[in-house]
């Protein structure tokens, strides 16, 4: 049951399917990935997803199960033998959950102009708030990569966009952040899916487009930000 048919909906760039590939190449699963066109969204995905209508999907033999946080617990119980990554112990699971919930609602920062300068605070104090949880672990989840690394860690490849977008220095912020988030990039990098048309970690893409302007990018949801930075 649970090594069945695997398939994921998902647009590359997003951080919210990231976690979901991340979760799974951390399980070791095999599964089929399908890039979504988000301005002509395929028949699968309104018909796996009727609500909300977004990727990521995750769907289990041909079950759908939507929202990242709830997909990478769904893929956290039902191949549980291999690489937890919710702690066992209840009170610690709640704190997980807490954090993921945090991120949910704290780690996006899209506003211009003077909403823009309120956005860069919020952050930053989100960032730093983040920052004394992780306290001197190397990871949230302690000594092993954990729930909390899988639903942050993402949001790193769109920092650049943040930075450049908000003139600001993330590192300068929160040194050790992104201490821990260099920590781990690279093996995510080796397992994690990028189109074969970018030669690219998946975590470095944003900051690569950004700085060399070379590809179109895949989907205009995203794209209007970052030109709204470049140009
Ligand atoms: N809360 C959702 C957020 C998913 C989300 O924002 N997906 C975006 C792409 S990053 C999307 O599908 N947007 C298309 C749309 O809004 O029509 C999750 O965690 O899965």
């Amino acid at each position: 049951m649970a090594n069945a048919e695997v398939v994921l909906l998902d647009c590359w760039p997003s951080p919210f399917g990231m976690r979901i590939r991340i979760a799974l190449a951390e399980k070791g699963i095999k599964y089929e990935y399908k890039e979504e066109d988000l301005q002509n969204k395929s028949a699968l995905l309104l018909q796996m997803n009727p609500v909300h209508k977004m990727i990521p999907v995750l769907i289990h033999n041909g079950k759908p199960v939507v929202e990242s946080l709830i997909a990478v617990q769904y893929i956290d119980e039902v191949w549980k033998d291999k690489v937890p990554l919710l702690p066992s112990d209840p009170y610690l699971r709640a704190q997980a959950k807490f954090w993921a919930d945090f991120v949910d609602k704290k780690e996006y920062m899209g506003q211009k102009g003077e909403e823009q300068e309120a956005a860069k605070k919020e952050f930053i104090e989100s960032l730093k708030l983040m920052e004394g949880e992780l306290g001197e672990k190397p990871y949230f989840g302690g000594e092993s990569f954990g729930y909390v690394d899988v639903v942050l860690v993402p949001f790193y490849s769109w920092f650049y966009t943040y930075e450049v977008s908000g003139n600001f220095s993330i590192e300068a912020e929160c040194p050790k952040l992104i201490q821990w988030a260099k920590r781990f990039i690279a093996p995510l990098a080796d397992t994690a899916h990028c189109p074969d048309a970018l030669p690219l970690a998946y975590v470095d893409a944003c900051l690569f487009v950004v700085k060399s302007q070379q590809f179109t990018m895949p989907s205009d949801l995203w794209s209007p930000l970052l030109a709204g930075v470049l140009l």
